[in-house]
């Protein structure tokens, strides 16, 4: 069902939502999908809200410039709808880009606030790039407000900023924004953990960040753990008054509302898709599929989980030829040394793996490097047993919930970490800590050989959870922390 929002709405992403290809045919730029939890869940609701998308395009100041292609006709995706006109792409010289991205947000943010401080890397400069970034979205963001002022007179615009690469760009768009005269609202959502403040402390710059994202009127983040994280910082680095109870920070003479809102998918177009996807080929009709689908990425614990096969394997000689792992493994930042040392990592487990287990007729992992179509990713997780979604640290995980809502056939099971935010909520899940090689393989057998009416208990109250509380549950809930909700969907939230 469609969701309203009272005011028109910015999306300020650090991507557009769409990338930018040339079609090999015709030689024409035509738009690219790409993989990511963010643009599965905004997508529809900004086609929806008839938004702007404020992002970067994929090009560099020194590259040509090139008009946005509208939607090709064919086009199924959630981007199908959102008209050229509708983006604002941010271009940007490519070394101060690269300083943001690379060196900052991906080599600082994003290990940092999984709680992999190791990892993180602190530097000046890469963040002095990170301030010029955000600067520029902050300015072209202005740009969005002043079309949307022009096209809807009497509204004030609601601009939404997402994740962890836009948390210093609100106060300048306010200010510029009130020097202007032209009254928003603002709101923030993180979709990664915020971590605690022993290691949120450790960026040289965390007063300046938090002072960053404060300037929004609401901010929203997975959990309640995320959240009471972030007012802990507030109170112990800025020394801001805060009710945790209300989940309020007082900054700078304004009151700022901290919100739990738990991201999750449209579940009945998984559903759709689910029902009419092709059968997935196995080997034989008795072949179990144990599923993996993840960005590669140190955070998604994929060597964990191979690893925990391996065992399984090792413990059980019986499953051989019964049972097949399939990992799908979205390329992500091929570009950094980190992530191509741990497609090697993996590359080299599964080749050990599949040459020690594998018979004539089976190899006991299957390993597609690669993006796939929804409909083939929906027989995937319709087709499976298992799904196994293990992450050492994740902010919610869409694939869990995606898993359930395509499990319209034989019921399968859920094996989900407690270290996702999913893991919170979905309670008819197998938990398991993924660093327990031994337990985890437990599980997985647990899983493989559960009773049909036990399974089919479990994934009933997964799947009824899931779709009650849609992407359109948790947008409808952003809409009520900023005071955006349309009448009509008032009665649609509860809780
Ligand atoms: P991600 O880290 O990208 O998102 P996730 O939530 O699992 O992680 O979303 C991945 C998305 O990519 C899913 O919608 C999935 O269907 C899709 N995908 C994965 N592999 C694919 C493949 N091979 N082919 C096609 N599609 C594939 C970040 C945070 C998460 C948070 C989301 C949303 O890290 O914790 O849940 O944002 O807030």
């Amino acid at each position: 069902m469609q969701v309203h929002s009272t005011s028109p709405m910015v999306v300020v992403a650090n991507r557009l939502p769409f990338c930018l290809g040339t079609d090999p045919d015709t030689g024409k730029l035509i738009r690219k999908q790409c993989a990511g939890g963010l643009v599965t869940a905004v997508a529809p609701v900004v086609v929806e809200t008839q938004g702007l998308w404020v992002g970067w395009s994929g090009l560099h100041t020194e590259d040509e410039n090139v008009e946005i292609p509208e939607a090709d006709p064919n086009d199924q995706s959630p981007t199908a709808g959102l008209k050229s006109s509708q983006v604002l792409p941010v271009t940007m010289p490519k070394k101060v880009f690269s300083d943001y991205y690379n060196g900052c947000c991906n080599a600082t943010f994003w290990p940092l606030f999984h709680s992999m401080p190791d990892r993180a890397t602190f530097q000046a400069d890469k963040w002095e790039a990170y301030r010029e970034v955000n600067r520029e979205f902050a300015r072209l963001t202005v740009e969005a407000v002043k079309r949307l002022r022009e096209s809807h007179p009497d509204s004030v615009p609601l601009v939404w900023l997402h994740d962890y690469h836009m948390m210093l760009a609100a106060n300048t768009i306010r200010e510029k924004c009130d020097e202007l005269n032209m009254p928003i609202k603002m709101a923030f959502f993180l979709h990664i953990p915020f971590p605690s403040w022993d290691i949120t402390r450790l960026f040289p710059w965390d007063d300046e960040l938090l002072q960053g994202v404060l300037g929004c009127d609401s901010i929203g983040f997975h959990i309640d753990d995320y959240c009471l994280n972030f007012i802990d910082c507030c109170q112990r680095r800025l020394g801001c008054r805060v009710d945790r109870q209300q989940m309020l920070v007082e900054h700078n003479s304004r009151t700022i509302s901290i919100n739990p809102l738990p991201i999750s998918i449209p579940y009945e177009r998984f559903v759709q898709l689910a029902e009419k996807a092709p059968k997935v080929v196995k080997n034989n009709p008795q072949e179990q599929l144990l599923l993996g689908v993840d960005r590669l990425d140190y955070t998604k614990g994929l060597v964990h989980r191979i690893r925990a096969f391996e065992t399984l394997l090792e413990k059980h000689p019986e499953l051989k030829e019964k049972v097949t792992f399939l990992q799908v493994a979205v390329p992500s930042r091929t570009d950094v040394k980190e992530y191509q040392e741990l497609k090697e990592e993996l590359d080299q487990l599964i080749g050990k793996i599949n040459g020690q287990f594998s018979t004539p007729n089976w190899s006991p992992i299957r390993y597609i490097y690669g993006c796939v179509s929804q409909d083939q990713l929906a027989a995937f997780y319709r087709d499976s047993s298992v799904a196994v979604v293990t992450p050492l640290r994740d902010g919610m995980n869409l694939v869990a919930k995606e898993f359930v809502a395509c499990q319209t056939g034989e019921p399968g099971v859920l094996i989900l970490s407690p270290f996702a935010g999913a893991g919170i909520s979905m309670h008819e899940a197998l938990h398991v800590n993924p660093y327990e090689t031994n337990e985890f393989s437990d599980t997985i057998y647990r899983a493989l050989t559960m009773p049909k009416d036990e399974r089919e208990m479990r994934m009933k109250q997964l799947r009824r959870r899931e779709r009650d509380h849609d992407v359109n549950f948790w947008l409808r809930n952003f809409l009520k922390t900023v005071d955006c909700l349309s009448d009509v969907d008032k009665s649609q939230v509860s809780g």
